[in-house]
């Protein structure tokens, strides 16, 4: 598989990130001012408190183990991914008796996606579980599970991402110093923005967009006509509240449980894209683990990640409503509409086939196909 020479593209969203750092000195904590309102904890002093709390919950010790695992995502201790996080915690340290501790962070406490990874590589952080998006960074071929509008539905992306494509991909990294155990969901993004209620292609013009770092993110929307801006996730809230941008897009869970209701108005259904998560492990630890280990971290991994996603999804519809109830709009998107994005969109998706190696791609494809006809 094709491996990228990511400093261009990583130097840029450097800057990007540097920039968007300047103006966010007074509060860098998205969602710290909404927290309170449903129990979302961004601060820095919450973040430890939690951090105290977990260990005070496990009856064991970073102390008498003799592997510890510093693991961190970038949303906060409210969100399901935060639950399957202290569901791998739970495991590891039960089945290793202690001997392997979990240390958990949230809220970027550790850095964003692009920099954990980054950590991993360097074996100065053990795990973490990034949107697949930022990771197209490191491998090209990743940038296939961003093509919008490529998933039919959940089951059609999980049958994928645990078959041999994905077993594909997770092996892909090993290259980049990393070791990718498991599939998680994020689950499919929809937008939401504070100047107008979106319902169609047209719709998209002028606004400006918090895109991931993701190149294939940034061409659809300019093919829309919106302004994307890549920035990463620990800033975004911010971004909104000073209006550095007009909206964002991720999914349902991290709209509510983000608290970004307080700074968007419109949320649409778009549905644009699925988002998996990918479990990711620094490569240098897991080869230090005994073979046992290594095997009891992945079956963990893989365990932990079947309850979040099933907390996820159970979350989805009741979240839809609590965001109408905290005020905001819901634009209900049609599928005749989505059909139009999708059009408009496919030449970014050709493009992007193009440059990936073309095996790979025909074999992904008729894999979603495959998968297609099992899951209508
Ligand atoms: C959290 C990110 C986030 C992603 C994004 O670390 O950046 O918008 O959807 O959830 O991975």
């Amino acid at each position: 598989m094709k491996k990228k020479t990511f400093l261009s593209v990583t130097m840029a969203f450097g800057l990007i990130a540097v920039l968007a750092a300047c103006g966010d000195a007074e509060n860098n904590n998205g969602g710290a001012d909404n927290g309170a309102d449903n129990g979302a904890n961004n601060t820095e002093e919450n973040v430890s408190d939690n951090n105290e709390a977990d260990a005070a919950n496990s009856e064991y010790s970073s102390g008498d183990a003799s592997y510890v695992i510093e693991a961190g995502i970038g949303l906060n201790n409210q969100h399901p991914q935060y639950e399957g996080l202290l569901r791998f915690k739970e495991i590891v340290e039960e089945e290793t008796d202690g001997d392997v501790y979990v240390e958990t962070y949230h809220s970027s406490q550790l850095g964003d996606d692009r920099e954990m990874m980054e950590a991993l590589q360097l074996g100065s952080q053990e795990v973490t579980i990034p949107s697949t998006a930022p990771v197209t960074n490191f491998v090209d071929e990743y940038a296939i599970l961003d093509f919008p509008f490529l998933f039919a539905n959940e089951e059609v992306a999980m049958e994928v991402l645990n078959g041999e494509m994905g077993d594909e991909l997770l092996d892909s990294l090993e290259d980049q110093e990393m070791v990718g155990l498991a599939w998680w969901e994020n689950g499919y993004r929809d937008l939401t923005n504070s100047t107008q209620p979106v319902e169609t292609a047209e719709d998209f013009q002028g606004l400006t967009i918090r895109t991931m770092e993701n190149e294939v993110h940034l061409e659809a929307f300019s093919e829309l006509g919106a302004n994307p801006t890549p920035m990463a996730f620990g800033e975004l809230f911010t971004g909104m509240q000073q209006g550095t941008v007009d909206g964002q897009e991720n999914p349902l869970a991290t709209i509510y449980l983000e608290g970004f209701y307080e700074v968007q108005d419109y949320y649409s259904d778009t549905n644009h894209v699925y988002s998996p998560f990918v479990f990711l492990m620094s490569k240098s630890f897991y080869d230090s683990l005994p073979d046992d280990y290594q095997e009891l971290v992945g079956d963990a991994a893989q365990e932990a990640g079947e309850f979040q996603i099933e907390q996820n999804r159970a979350q989805n519809e009741e979240m839809l409503e609590s965001l109408i109830d905290e005020g905001m709009e819901h634009s209900e998107v049609t599928d005749e509409a989505r059909e139009e994005m999708a059009e408009i969109v496919q030449p970014v998706n050709d493009q992007f086939a193009e440059q990936l190696d073309q095996d790979f791609v025909e074999r992904f494809f008729q894999a979603v196909e495959d998968a297609e006809e099992m899951h209508q």
